[in-house]
């Protein structure tokens, strides 16, 4: 494997262990999309030989609002383990974080596993549940600022994420009210149709990314949609929550 390789995943571990920020790559180095992606793989396999399990995987600039946010107007993937998981309710360290935002997201869990590209017709009979969530993410770059490719090496700045309860699949989340509220105020709200104009379309999607990438998505994996609105950095002492119509709340504690 090329050595740019190896030394941007290694950087980018060590910069989100450390959570110390670093130079954006592609300001030194071009390189493309195929290279972002595998920067990406051994990035997080430096996570797996420590230990963690992976748990799914997250799609990003899935809504306008996100894209618009951060100026990237391509889907893009990365992948979620179990030690990014908050539970509902639970802590978020800032000290573990370089500049961490919150945004509102829609989760699923997938049945039975996937290995091939599936279509908005037969996507639901292989899910089990789906639930409000909320994604941390925490940019590895100065400032948030990134390319494209920046970002996917980044693993799109997944750093954790909070579910809700899970709901039965019939439960109405094609098009719902969501908010994020911080310390009682209503900082973000949106519906769940500006994701794809349906969050089944995300996984729809991630279906057909990954069997192209010769990925198969496990039974028990989770899905993250995407952020329906823009995100919202988190500060000391905050307290956040997720609202989903019909799907009920997602609530994290800053410390
Ligand atoms: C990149 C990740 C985007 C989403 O839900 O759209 C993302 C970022 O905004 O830093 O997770
Ligand atoms: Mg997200």
């Amino acid at each position: 494997m090329k050595q740019f390789i190896k030394n941007t995943a290694r950087l980018l571990d060590t910069a989100a262990r450390s959570a110390t920020a670093v130079d954006q790559i592609s300001q030194k180095t071009d390189f493309d999309l195929e290279e972002a992606y595998a920067i990406q793989k051994e990035s997080i396999g430096y996570r797996l030989e420590r230990g963690e399990q992976l748990t799914g995987y997250k799609l990003g600039f899935t809504s306008k609002a996100k894209m618009e946010q951060m100026g990237v107007h391509e889907i893009i993937w990365g992948r979620l383990t179990d030690k990014m998981h908050i539970r509902n309710g639970g802590n978020l360290d800032l000290s573990s974080f370089i500049h961490p935002r919150v945004e509102p997201e829609i989760a699923f869990l997938i049945k039975k596993k996937i290995t091939e590209p599936l279509a908005s017709e037969n996507v639901k009979d292989y899910i089990k549940g789906v639930a409000g969530a909320l994604e941390i993410i925490d940019s590895r770059y100065q400032n948030f600022k990134f390319s494209l490719e920046d970002v996917i090496a980044d693993n799109c700045s997944s750093s954790a994420y909070v579910l809700g309860e899970w709901k039965d699949i019939d439960t109405a989340f094609e098009n719902i009210g969501i908010r994020l509220i911080i310390d009682g105020k209503y900082v973000q709200t949106g519906r769940s149709s500006a994701i794809l104009g349906n969050p089944l379309d995300a996984l729809v999607e991630i279906t057909r990314i990954l069997s192209k990438n010769q990925i198969e998505i496990q039974a028990g994996a989770i899905i993250l949609a995407g952020a329906a609105t823009s995100a919202e950095y988190l500060q000391k002492g905050c307290h956040v929550e997720g609202g989903f119509d019909g799907l009920g709340t997602v609530e994290l504690k800053v410390n």
